[in-house]
């Protein structure tokens, strides 16, 4: 298929779809707004951090199939790949979108194929996109196809998760999907599920909601078992050794651009409906703060009146560099509010993104009382318990996310607590 593609976006997603297809030998334009990465991105130089995307941007331009700029060009097949935030009332904001959509106007033809990859509310693709495309003055569904075509990769794992993903794809009408299927097909090795637009935009939603409400569960038996000395992360493991149990992670919040914000498109449609989904949204937010309290506690049970907390992890998930919606942000907001001392550190984090910030662990732990890991990185689960003690005033370990070997601490003559569970503390039952 010798097809034109033109990009809209060229984000966490909208790189690495334009990279996929110009290095399956289509012919990609790629555009984006942004000046500083369109000029990156034609020095072959990464305005995102993605695994294994530099060496094949770099063979995506050295081939000369793929061409960016800031605006777009006629093509056969348009793909919209821009951000679709919350607005700081938790309603959608949808102007990217909208206005990735205006921009193409100009330059579709008869013949040609629109598909949308951004994660938007249900109906979204029948009543945003449609009505702007009709300006075109084309017959929507015989001489201008639409669809929605959610991507549904994990940041870090892209690469493997585009091609092994099962896909799901959503045409206005069925020559729509039919088109979408055989140009996601150039490189997807997963099964391909061809639904209609607004069901394609449900299924996108309701995964990252159904995640989002699995871990709210899991955060809510983190604070009983709290209040009932029982260590929730083996509690769930073994109720997950049930064939149809699959109980997620506690943790001090859910972060990212996705779990986070989608569920609220589901409570912006029908409010007086998503109970559940709404209840678990604030469950999830009110984790910092949880966070935060515990920390104040232990301190308190441990006698530290004056305590220091050294916060390890801002980055929303293990092993990335990224701090969109991070709850370790909201975690040392509520410890300023509290008025606890604290030091905060994150070698995946490069630039200053607070004040206490130190760019040194023994900096960070230089008469701490408590180290409080908020991240899973793998770096923090290396870290030599007898190397930081060194540093420290007291010996506290608080690992919200269960990812310290408990034994190695306690070893080093630490009290070790977790998130969702109150008892692990030596000689303490
Ligand atoms: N988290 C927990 N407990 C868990 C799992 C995650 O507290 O058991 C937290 C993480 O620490 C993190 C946040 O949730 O702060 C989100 O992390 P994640 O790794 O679960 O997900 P994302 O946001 O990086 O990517 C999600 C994925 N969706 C699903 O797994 C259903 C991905 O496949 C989507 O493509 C992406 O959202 C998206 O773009 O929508």
């Amino acid at each position: 298929m010798s097809k034109k593609l033109c990009v809209i976006g060229l984000g966490y997603i909208g790189l690495p779809t334009a990279v996929m297809f110009a290095n399956h030998g289509l012919k990609v334009h790629g555009m984006d707004v942004n000046e500083k990465a369109v000029g990156m991105i034609n020095n072959k130089e990464l305005h995102i951090e993605e695994n294994g995307l530099q060496e094949r941007l770099n063979q995506a331009i050295d081939s000369g199939n793929l061409t960016v700029s800031l605006s777009p060009e006629e093509a056969d097949v348009f793909i919209i790949a821009v951000p679709s935030p919350i607005n700081d009332d938790k309603t959608a904001n949808l102007e990217y979108v909208r206005k990735a959509t205006q921009s193409i106007v100009p330059f579709v033809k008869k013949g040609n194929l629109v598909i949308l990859e951004s994660t938007v509310p249900p109906r979204t693709v029948e009543d945003v996109m449609l009505p702007v495309l009709k300006e075109t003055g084309l017959n929507l569904g015989e001489e201008l196809f639409v669809s929605h075509s959610p991507e549904r990769v994990i940041p870090g794992k892209v690469f493997e998760e585009l091609v092994n993903n099962d896909r799901i794809i959503g045409g206005i009408n069925e020559e729509s999907s039919r088109l979408t299927v055989e140009l996601y097909r150039t490189f997807v090795k997963g099964e391909i599920h061809v639904t209609n637009a607004t069901t394609a935009e449900m299924v996108k939603v309701i995964e990252n909601t159904y995640r989002d409400i699995n871990i709210a569960f899991a955060n809510e038996l983190a604070k009983i078992s709290e209040k009932i000395n029982v260590d929730v992360w083996e509690a769930i493991k073994l109720a997950n050794y049930h064939p149809r149990v699959n109980i997620h992670q506690p943790g001090p919040g859910v972060g990212g651009h996705c779990i986070a914000v989608d569920p609220w498109f589901l409570v912006e449609l029908q409010p007086d409906l998503a109970k559940m989904i709404h209840l678990a949204r604030s469950t999830n937010d009110g984790m910092p703060e949880h966070t935060a309290n515990r920390i104040q506690e232990i301190l308190k049970e441990q006698g530290i009146q004056q305590g220091r907390a050294a916060v390890l992890g801002l980055a929303f998930k293990a092993n990335i560099d990224d701090m969109r919606e991070s709850p370790s942000m909201d975690v040392l907001r509520h410890l300023e509010e509290l008025g606890l001392d604290f030091t905060a550190y994150d070698p995946h984090i490069k630039e200053i993104k607070h004040p206490r910030q130190t760019q040194e662990l023994m900096e960070a732990a230089d008469h701490a009382d408590m180290l409080v890991v908020l991240t899973d990185h793998t770096v923090f689960k290396e870290i030599n318990p007898e190397t930081v003690a060194e540093k420290m005033r007291s010996k506290i370990v608080f690992d919200a996310k269960n990812c310290l070997d408990r034994s190695k601490w306690e070893n080093a003559g630490f009290a070790v607590y977790t998130l969702g569970d109150s008892k692990h503390i030596p000689g303490v039952q």
